[in-house]
């Protein structure tokens, strides 16, 4: 297969895109990494997720496929070189699916929430969600595991690929936070899976190193704007905008007429005002991961 045949679109930091990669990684598929920059999305993701316009999407010869998961199926219905992905048997391939669908619409919202809470009291309440999550998560792998290394037994899985995309994030969550989330007292297995999965050949290139990542997720980004009245204009709209819940503070931490000026906004969000638009939408997409603060340079002119 010529690497020109498989693409996919994504960003190193998404967890979902990283679902797809350690999935063609298993099977030794070779395949072009395109960068998305959730600033500007491109026009093959627009045009090959309409719907969702969300990455990851992966693109076999001209055909698009979309959702993490449903990718990770294709790639192991496809490509049958190599261990099967989903369990053999189809009790297990249920509770896969199952699990898999906990994390996703559950587990992952309640994780990625912890950092738009409202004070101490909503933080430690989610994280304490995000806990016993985990530990419901410990004895699905007991069971799962039947006493081997990963849920899907010898080798990485459907299930270990769904929860172990999300590591990473855990562990920002970790340092960030000042807690832990997998642990010797709560979820021994968890800790000893985690290393296992970490450290597997389709796995360790793509996941992302901890500190990368939460320098990320504090990101400055820059965007450029065209003239200085877009700059005051957009602190004027959105300087108190509510976003997630909360006030968006924006301000313009340095102004000169020659080099950029430059404005500081927080707190990010990962969600995008309906009636954003342009430069200033752009600037929003940049931020998409919580956490980071932003600079809006402006050229001068
Ligand atoms: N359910 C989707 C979730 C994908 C997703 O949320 N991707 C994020 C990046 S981690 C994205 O593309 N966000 C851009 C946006 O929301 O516009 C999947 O499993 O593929």
């Amino acid at each position: 297969m010529s690497s020109k045949e498989v693409k996919v679109l994504g960003a190193w930091p998404s967890p979902y895109v990283m679902r797809a990669r350690i999935s063609l990684n298993i099977k030794s598929v070779d395949y072009e990494f395109l960068q998305e920059n959730f600033g500007a999305k491109s026009e093959l993701l627009l045009k090959s997720n309409p719907v969702h316009k969300k990455i990851p999407v992966l693109i076999h010869g001209d055909k698009p496929i979309c959702e993490s998961l449903i990718i990770v199926q294709y790639i192991d219905e496809v490509w049958t070189s190599n261990h099967s992905i989903l369990p053999s048997d189809p009790y297990d391939r249920a509770i896969a699916r199952f699990w898999a669908a906990y994390l996703d619409e559950k587990w992952f919202p309640s994780l990625s929430s912890i950092a738009r809470t409202n004070g101490e009291e909503e933080k430690k309440a989610v994280i304490k969600l995000v806990q016993e999550g985990l530990v419901l998560l410990e004895d699905a792998y007991t069971k799962c595991s039947k006493g081997k290394v990963f849920f899907g037994g010898e080798k990485i899985g459907y299930l270990d690929i769904a929860l172990g995309c999300f590591l990473g994030w855990m562990r920002v969550t970790e340092k960030v936070n000042n807690v832990k989330l997998i642990d010797e007292a709560n979820t021994p297995g968890l800790l000893n899976w985690a290393e296992n999965f970490c450290s597997d050949a389709a796995v360790k290139d793509v996941m992302p190193q901890t500190d990368k990542l939460l320098e990320f997720s504090k990101r400055t980004a820059e965007v450029g704007f065209v003239g200085q009245t877009d700059v005051f204009a957009a602190v004027k709209r959105y300087n108190g905008v509510h976003l997630d819940g909360k006030p968006t503070k924006i301000e313009i931490v340095g102004v000169k007429l020659v080099a950029p000026a430059t404005i500081v906004m927080s707190p990010s969000t990962n969600s995008f005002p309906g009636n954003t638009s342009g430069a200033f939408q752009r600037m929003l997409g940049a931020a998409y991961y919580v956490g980071r603060s932003m600079k809006l340079s402006n050229d001068g002119q």
